[in-house]
């Protein structure tokens, strides 16, 4: 079995780590830049929870020209670069390959399906957190889990899981992974934006009272958002999958907020955009996601215009 990270960032990072470490035949494709540059030179740096540093070496690729057919492609982009991924991979999977989704956000999996056929994609969800604190070198930051199943109803995915708990990674299989995504993309639209906003870890988020009730009426909406794409998510339990999430991830930096850090692009429209969407299509309001919604677009605006 030979796997295929795409997108050495943060997450892509931690689960190349993990599966060099378990000895499988991992690759990973990186464009070229810093990044791409510090993995080839020095390898992927991973600082565990004691603050102590694991180096590993993998073979990174910025194309996929003339590299063997792909068993496992482990989708780690951000959600608004999945097209491009999609296309990279087009005609690059084995026989009987599979490109597995971990990204943040919904849609994924739909423009891998219309790309490679429902029955060579996988999605799911990943908890585990990581980030990044400069080329090649990623933190751990929380123990989590990957819950994944396949796309298309019936395709055997039990290879990937047993690679996964190879890798040493909690991993559950489930016949339909939508449900997984819902309470994901939940998570991410109660916690991410409002991490990026405050500029804090995900522990503090824990902390002040107001932040937490700030982040349960966000579930609170999250749940409406479902209920309005016709997915049933039951309140109480996703509150506490939050917290405990955010217990488990205390020391880490969300996605969000590391995007914001560096000036990046967010996922906001794939994560709260997409909510926001499924809302307005039944006539629903959500007022407090609108809010950090706009206020995402305008640190990404002002980032986009530079300083002063
Ligand atoms: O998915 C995450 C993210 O940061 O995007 C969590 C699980 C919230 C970890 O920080």
């Amino acid at each position: 079995m030979n796997v295929l990270v795409v997108g050495c960032g943060a997450l892509g990072s931690l689960l190349a780590f993990k599966m060099v470490r378990a000895k499988i035949p991992v690759k990973v494709l990186q464009r070229q830049g810093a990044q791409y540059d510090a993995l080839k030179t020095g390898g992927i740096r991973f600082i565990d929870r004691e603050g102590r540093m694991e180096r590993v070496f993998c073979e990174v690729v910025p194309t996929l020209d003339g590299i063997e057919p792909v068993d496992l492609a482990l989708v780690t982009v951000k959600a608004y670069q999945t097209e491009e991924a999609a296309s990279v991979l087009r005609g690059r999977l084995s026989e009987n390959g599979v490109a597995l989704t971990l990204q943040n956000g919904l849609g994924n999996a739909e423009i891998l399906e219309k790309t490679l056929g429902a029955e060579r994609v996988a999605a799911g969800i990943c908890t585990y957190g990581s980030h990044r604190r400069g080329p090649g070198e990623i933190a751990w930051g929380g123990e989590g889990m990957i819950r994944f199943g396949p796309w298309k109803a019936g395709v055997d995915l039990s290879w990937v899981e047993a690679l996964l708990k190879q890798a040493g990674m909690e991993t559950f299989l489930e016949r339909d992974p939508r449900k997984a995504l819902w309470e994901k993309v939940i998570l991410n639209a109660s916690v991410n934006p409002v991490s990026a906003l405050v500029r804090t870890r995900n522990g503090v988020l824990l902390e002040s009272p107001e932040t937490l009730a700030l982040v349960f009426q966000l579930v609170e909406e999250g749940v409406k958002a479902a209920q309005s794409a016709g997915v049933e998510v039951a309140t109480e339990p996703m509150k506490n999958l939050v917290g405990s999430v955010l217990e488990k991830t205390a020391n880490n930096k969300t996605s969000m907020l590391q995007d914001v850090e560096s000036g990046r692009r967010t996922e906001i429209e794939a994560i709260l955009g997409r909510l926001l969407a499924y809302a307005r299509e039944k006539g629903k309001e959500l007022i407090r996601m609108e809010t950090l919604y706009a206020l995402i677009r305008a640190v990404e605006k002002a980032s986009e215009m530079g300083p002063g």
